[in-house]
């Protein structure tokens, strides 16, 4: 079966307001696999890459200041679909769009406080495990595949 990897982060305000364990617990009970996790403060420099589509946003600055303002915790997860499916479980980008039952939806209000991050596409998945894991992930089997796969 063709499985994904997803970069998934708990921003400053989760870390911040305790819902680090609400996050993790989302993907871990659809049952997508913990494949690497730490607590970063990242700097400056890791940001604008990871956000370098948005360098010439307004709200660049801004976003900028707010991710650098704390630790966050940076994940990798892994499973079928997990990149669509996982930004389906994050919710729309501003939180006023995001239906209740998703992440930002339960528990944010405004778009630079929207808790949470993760990878549009397959692509830049891939780009973002690279730069927040260069370590690389953990590879384990999880006694649950033949519970959750056919
Ligand atoms: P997403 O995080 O849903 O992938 P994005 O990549 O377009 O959204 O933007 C990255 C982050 O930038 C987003 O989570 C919050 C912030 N942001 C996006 N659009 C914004 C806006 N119009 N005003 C303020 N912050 C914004
Ligand atoms: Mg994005």
């Amino acid at each position: 079966m063709a499985m994904e990897r997803t970069y998934i982060m708990a921003k400053p305000d989760a870390v911040q307001r305790g819902l680090v364990s609400d996050i993790i617990g989302r993907f871990e009970k659809k049952g997508y696999k913990l494949v690497a996790l730490k607590l970063v403060k990242p700097a400056r420099s890791l940001l604008e890459e990871h956000y370098d589509s948005l360098k010439d946003k307004a709200f660049f600055p801004s976003l900028m200041d707010y991710m650098t303002s704390g630790p966050v915790v940076a994940m990798v997860w892994e499973g079928k679909n997990v990149v669509a499916t996982g930004r389906t479980m994050l919710g729309a980008t501003n939180p006023l769009e995001s239906a209740p039952g998703t992440i930002r939806g339960d528990f944010s209000i405004e778009v630079g406080r929207n808790i949470c991050h993760g990878s549009d596409s397959v692509e830049n998945a891939e780009r973002e495990i690279k730069l927040w894991f260069g370590e690389g992930t953990i590879d384990w089997s999880s006694h649950s595949q033949g519970w959750i796969y056919e």
